[in-house]
């Protein structure tokens, strides 16, 4: 088995995953000396995936991705063929240290997880790290537990880990906030669909905790019977069919909102049907514009100088980028996978990142974070209530990654302070009919690509057919490239018609055959 560090670490069929969280722990803990003994995190996860696989992620200490540097070494570390060849590699990426390595870990509620996580404990045993194993816990969360540690000097690992509880106080504190500050005046209802995963039990206390401002019922959230975990439920399935999950389907009340998590909830999607029981998607790319047209609202109000940026992806639909063109605010396209986009959404005041798919969130930098601590003196009320709700957002959101609970709250706080419900939320703007799949292929990894994998490089000459098939189809678009978390090819299409995009997919997928 080789090993390499993909879209979101290591994913392969839980079996096989031994070596890997071997050398992703051993990195989370080199990693942390590096940094003279900030903590880092080891999150077992497969997100996504079917329940036989697993995966491992190594967290870095801004509570973000591991630095991209990092990168390789782990691949080496978790490639490494005997326990004499992992030693010689730690000893070449680490200088003596005079301090010990501090790491978080926690787990999804995969069955394989449990066994991978004590691998892990024995690995930081062996390394003299010092651990606090949070046990089920969403990635984001762990994430979020990172950031905190780092920049909150109270905080230590192994004699005082920040418990749980602090993050849904703040995310509930938050979204009160934002409630009391916006005029919010009705109290949503949201069902979400738990995926049957991890996301289930935060989404139990954040119900319990809110009830008085959300009515939030969850289904699909039976995250103990593993078997079910994204069995035909999850935002991934619901993003990807353009159908409604299990135990909704033909169970959907008209104009009524609803939402699908994944497995390791941090990816969300919304939808609804209308009263001919038309289901409507509302995706990463909608969650970004209904986010960042709210935001643009509070700065122009604030009168604060502050830069809007929106990051977006090769699959974000071709009406949400000219919208956001029309918005007037910067867009950037990355290659897939939330470290590219964060990376680019850093480099704005407010920068506003959402893959198609659901993943995302909104940055807002150190900078714009001071300016709205400390307003100019003499502004209006107007100014100062626009700013106070600035503020409540950027903690309300997850800054650490892309997180489907904080997300969530967003957007329900959004869709209350613009009084609008899900169909004005739909009437934004008019997707183009579009079509995403996966191929089978004997090797993906001969599928090269270019231009935020817009186009092939590789195997030479399949750019062109598709682009000749391209041609023939009105507001045509496609594209290949192979995934970083599954053995597939996707291959996403759009067209002008359903017909045609469905088509253009069609014939572009007998190409690779
Ligand atoms: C992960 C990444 C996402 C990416 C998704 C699919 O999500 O974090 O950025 O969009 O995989 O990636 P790919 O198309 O390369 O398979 P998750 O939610 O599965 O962790």
């Amino acid at each position: 088995m080789k090993y390499s560090y993909g879209t979101a670490g290591f994913r392969t069929e839980a079996s096989l995953l031994d070596a890997a969280i071997i050398g992703s722990t051993a990195t989370a803990a080199l990693r942390s000396l590096e940094l003279k003994g900030k903590t880092t995190g080891v999150i077992i996860t497969a997100s996504h995936n079917p329940v036989s696989d697993n995966g491992v992620k190594v967290i870095d200490a801004d509570g973000g991705m591991l630095s991209v540097n990092w990168e390789e070494k782990c691949t080496n570390l978790a490639n490494a063929e005997s326990k004499s060849e992992l030693e010689l590699l730690i000893k070449e990426y680490i200088a003596p240290s005079t301090f010990q390595a501090s790491v978080v870990i926690g787990m999804d509620t995969r069955p394989s997880s449990p066994r991978l996580s004590e691998l892990a404990k024995v690995i930081l045993d062996e390394m003299s790290a010092c651990y606090k194993d949070y046990g089920f816990i969403t990635t984001p969360q762990l994430h979020w537990i990172v950031k905190l540690i780092n920049e909150n000097s109270s905080y230590s690992i192994p004699s005082n880990p920040p418990p749980l509880v602090l993050y849904y106080d703040s995310l509930c504190n938050a979204y009160c906030n934002v409630f009391s500050a916006s005029t919010i005046l009705h109290r949503p209802i949201l069902t979400v669909d738990c995926a049957n995963g991890v996301g289930s039990l935060p989404l139990e206390e954040l119900s319990k905790r809110l009830k008085d401002y959300i009515d939030i019922r969850l289904i699909n959230n039976d995250s103990c019977n593993y078997k079910y975990l994204n069995n035909g439920c999850g935002a991934d399935h619901v993003k990807t069919t353009q159908s409604p999950p299990v135990n909704l389907v033909d169970k959907m009340i008209p104009n009524q909102l609803y939402a699908s998590v994944d497995g390791d909830a941090d990816r969300i999607v919304f939808y609804f049907t209308d009263k001919e029981k038309k289901f409507h998607l509302l995706d990463g790319d909608r969650i970004s514009i209904l986010l960042v047209s709210f935001l643009k609202i509070l700065v122009q109000k604030s009168r604060l100088p502050l830069s809007i940026g929106v990051i977006q992806t090769a699959y974000a639909n071709g009406s949400s980028t000219v919208y956001l063109n029309d918005l007037g605010v910067q867009i950037i396209c990355t290659k897939t996978g939330v470290k590219h986009l964060h990376h680019e959404a850093q480099a704005f005041d407010i920068g506003v990142y959402f893959e198609a798919n659901g993943h995302g969130t909104v940055l807002f930098s150190q900078d714009c974070v001071k300016k709205l601590w400390n307003p100019p003196t003499g502004i209006s009320d107007t100014e100062t209530n626009a700013i106070v709700v600035l503020l409540q957002l950027s903690q309300l959101i997850n800054q650490a990654i892309g997180d489907a609970l904080s997300d969530m709250l967003a957007v329900l706080s959004v869709l209350g302070s613009l009084y609008c419900d899900a169909k004005g939320w739909l009437s934004m703007y008019n997707d183009l009919p579009n079509k995403l799949v996966k191929v089978k292929v004997a090797d993906r990894s001969i599928f090269i690509t270019t231009d935020a994998e817009r186009r092939l490089i590789k195997p030479v000459g399949l750019q062109e057919k598709i682009d000749d098939l391209v041609s023939k189809y009105e507001k045509g678009r496609c594209f290949v490239r192979a995934s970083g978390t599954e053995d597939a090819v996707r291959v996403y299409a759009e067209a002008s018609t359903k017909k045609g995009a469905e088509e253009l997919s069609a014939k572009v997928c007998s190409l690779l055959k």
